[in-house]
Formats: C-alpha cells, sequence, structure tokens
C-alpha cells in the first residue's frame, strides 16, 4: 500500500462537502490503492456539523481513509496538504452587488492563498470550486509567492460533463463515445462549450448536429445548467459538483486518456490570445501529475467572439479586486 496523501477540503460541512468527501475516502479521486487523510477547514459556527460529517465517515469504515482532522485555521487544515479543494466562499446574500461578493470572496481566498503558502506541500495541487471560482483562484494564486502558480486551477469540469450530457443526448449516445470537448473561459453564463474539434465515436460531433441548434440551444443550455438545477431543486447542483471535482482532481492526478482532452481553468500563459494570468479555461492534456494546454487548433470567427467575451468578464472580474492584490 502506498503512503498517505493529504487532502485540505474548505466548506466540509457545505452539501458538495457532504457528497465529495465520502467520494475521496472511498478511493474515487487517486485510485483504490491510494490512502487519503482528509484536513477539513470550516468556519466556527460550522464545526460541530462538520464533526456530524466525521462520524459518518467514520461509520463508513472505509480501509484507504487514514485520518481526518477539522479545524477552523486555515494553516492548520492546509499543513503539509498535497491537495487542496477550496469549496467553502461566501454565497451571493440579500442585496449583495456582484462586486460585494467578488470583494467578501477576495477576503477569504487572500488568507487561504497566504496560509497555502505557509503550511501546505510545495507540489499542493488546488483546485477553486467555491463561486466566483475563476477569479477566487486568482486570488489565492497570488497570495502565495512561493508556490509554482500553475498549482492554482478553478473548476470547469462540471460545464464540461454538462456539455458531454447535453451532446450525448441530443445524438443518442453514450458520454463515453464523445471526446476533445472544450469549455473556454470563466465558470459563469459567459463560458463557451465549444464543439468545433469534437468527435464522437472518432467522427466530427459538427457533422452530427445542427448547427442552430449548437448555436441557439446547446451553448446556452450548458451556460444556464446550474440556474436550471436551482430552479428545479430549489438548491444549487451539490453531487455533480463533487463528482466534477473528483474527475477533476484524478485527471491532473491519473492522466487523460489517448487522444481525448479535458477542460481546466488554468493561469493563461497567453495561448489563443488570451490575457496571460488570467485563469481562463482551456482544453487540456494531463500526464504525470502536470496539465498541458493543447495547441494548434482553428478558431473561427464565432469562436473568437464566444471566447473573447469571457475573457472580457474574466478581466473585468480581475479589474474589480485588484485593488485587494497584493
Ligand atoms: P454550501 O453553502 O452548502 O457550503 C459552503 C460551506 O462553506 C458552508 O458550510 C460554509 O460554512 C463554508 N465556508 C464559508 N466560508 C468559509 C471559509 N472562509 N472557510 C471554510 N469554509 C467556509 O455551498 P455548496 O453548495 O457546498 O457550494 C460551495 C461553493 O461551490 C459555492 O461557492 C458555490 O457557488 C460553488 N459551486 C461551484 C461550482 C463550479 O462548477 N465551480 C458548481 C457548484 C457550486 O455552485
Amino acid at each position: 500500500m502506498k503512503a498517505p496523501v493529504r487532502v485540505a477540503v474548505t466548506g466540509a460541512a457545505g452539501q458538495i462537502g457532504y457528497s465529495l468527501l465520502f467520494r475521496i475516502a472511498s478511493g474515487d479521486m487517486l485510485g483504490k490503492d491510494q490512502p487519503v487523510i482528509l484536513q477539513l477547514l470550516e468556519i466556527t459556527p460550522a464545526l460541530e456539523a462538520v464533526g456530524g460529517v466525521v462520524m459518518e465517515l467514520e461509520d463508513c469504515a472505509f480501509p484507504l481513509l487514514a485520518g481526518v482532522t477539522i479545524s477552523d485555521k486555515a494553516e492548520e487544515a492546509f499543513k503539509d496538504a498535497d491537495y487542496a479543494m477550496l469549496v467553502g466562499a461566501r454565497p451571493r446574500g440579500p442585496g449583495m452587488e456582484r462586486k460585494d461578493l467578488l470583494e467578501a470572496n477576495a477576503a477569504i481566498f487572500s488568507a487561504q492563498g497566504k496560509a497555502l503558502n505557509d503550511a501546505a506541500s510545495r507540489d499542493v495541487r488546488v483546485l477553486v470550486v467555491g463561486n466566483p471560482a475563476n477569479t477566487n483562484a486568482l486570488i489565492a494564486q497570488k497570495n502565495a509567492p512561493d508556490i509554482n502558480p500553475g498549482q492554482f486551477t478553478a473548476m470547469t469540469r462540471l460545464d464540461h460533463n454538462r456539455a458531454l450530457a447535453q451532446l450525448a443526448g441530443k445524438v443518442g449516445v453514450h458520454t463515453t463515445d464523445i471526446t476533445r470537448m472544450t469549455i473556454w473561459g470563466n465558470h459563469s453564463a459567459t463560458q463557451y462549450p465549444d464543439i468545433s474539434h469534437t468527435l464522437i465515436k472518432g467522427e466530427a460531433a459538427a457533422g452530427k448536429v445542427d448547427r442552430g441548434w449548437y448555436e441557439n440551444e446547446f451553448i446556452s443550455t450548458v451556460q444556464q445548467r446550474g440556474a436550471a438545477i436551482i430552479k428545479a431543486r430549489g438548491a444549487s447542483s451539490a453531487a455533480s459538483a463533487a463528482s466534477s471535482a473528483i474527475d477533476h482532481m484524478r485527471t491532473w492526478a491519473l492522466g487523460t486518456a489517448d487522444g481525448d482532452w479535458t477542460s481546466m481553468g488554468i493561469p493563461s500563459d497567453g495561448s489563443y490570445g488570451i490575457t496571460e494570468g488570467l485563469i481562463y479555461s482551456f482544453p487540456v492534456t494531463c500526464k504525470n501529475g502536470q496539465y498541458e494546454i493543447v495547441q494548434g487548433l482553428e478558431v473561427d470567427s464565432f469562436s473568437r467572439e464566444k471566447m473573447q467575451a469571457t475573457e472580457n468578464e474574466l478581466v473585468g472580474e480581475r479589474d474589480a479586486v485588484k485593488h485587494l492584490l497584493p
């Protein structure tokens, strides 16, 4: 058996946490031969609730769960962490403007970035799920100067999986028949789910669906899926978000399949003309624990416009918190 790795999870008493922790502990994320120690962070008023979740984790008697700690101090929860999943965030309250939301979260993610810098493993892989995920990841990254900036990522895998599901449903295939889906940009309603390079059983997806459906239904359905779930369920997506967070980390650690890629929010290196430094979702391949942007994809004028709209939104978010960045 391998030595255990440390996985820090913030917002552990929340609804995503309630699904995520059990999937990590069962080995879905890092493999059935990889023991894990969970290091849970919550705000002080939620510590009792998280204690209840820990009782349930114990009661599952997971063979791979090598330990669980709980804390309301980020430095403790992030101590020597190999993986950090930043799920906890401030939700938008009544009367709160987007700017207020960005600022409230900037405070949380600045502090957590500093704590990661001070306490986590130098190789820590960070996934930000809490919204606004891309900009929160940027803030955490800027506050962690001693950690490689490329180790800070934001989750667009749920959008990627949603896009797979919509396309599979339309064409009447399984999601596993589809490869090379791409989500560009922000995890928000401006994201651009792009099927220009997608394959279905090895053949171009664009040739199998009507262009009108793609432009007028598919894109907006994927963009608005989160809102549709809130409307139907009365609560935001949780199990699917947790499942996608598992997928994101597993793919990053264990790799993409030959000939396929995934979508991850990562610091732009200027590829495809996207402003350098923004945490922008790109198509990436992963191997040996490293990701690489897929290069050389043709971008037509329709795609360029959509990629730019979501880039503009991210520039606006970055500018709104600029005064809070170190
Ligand atoms: P919940 O409100 O159920 O849980 C959030 C938990 O975070 C709470 O228990 C809260 O006490 C805790 N928390 C708040 N501030 C904290 C801090 N400073 N340190 C540690 N813990 C803190 O929300 P949930 O449904 O679990 O969603 C969590 C976040 O994921 C939200 O920001 C949500 O918007 C975001 N999402 C992101 C998605 C993505 O694809 N990137 C999709 C799903 C989800 O909407």
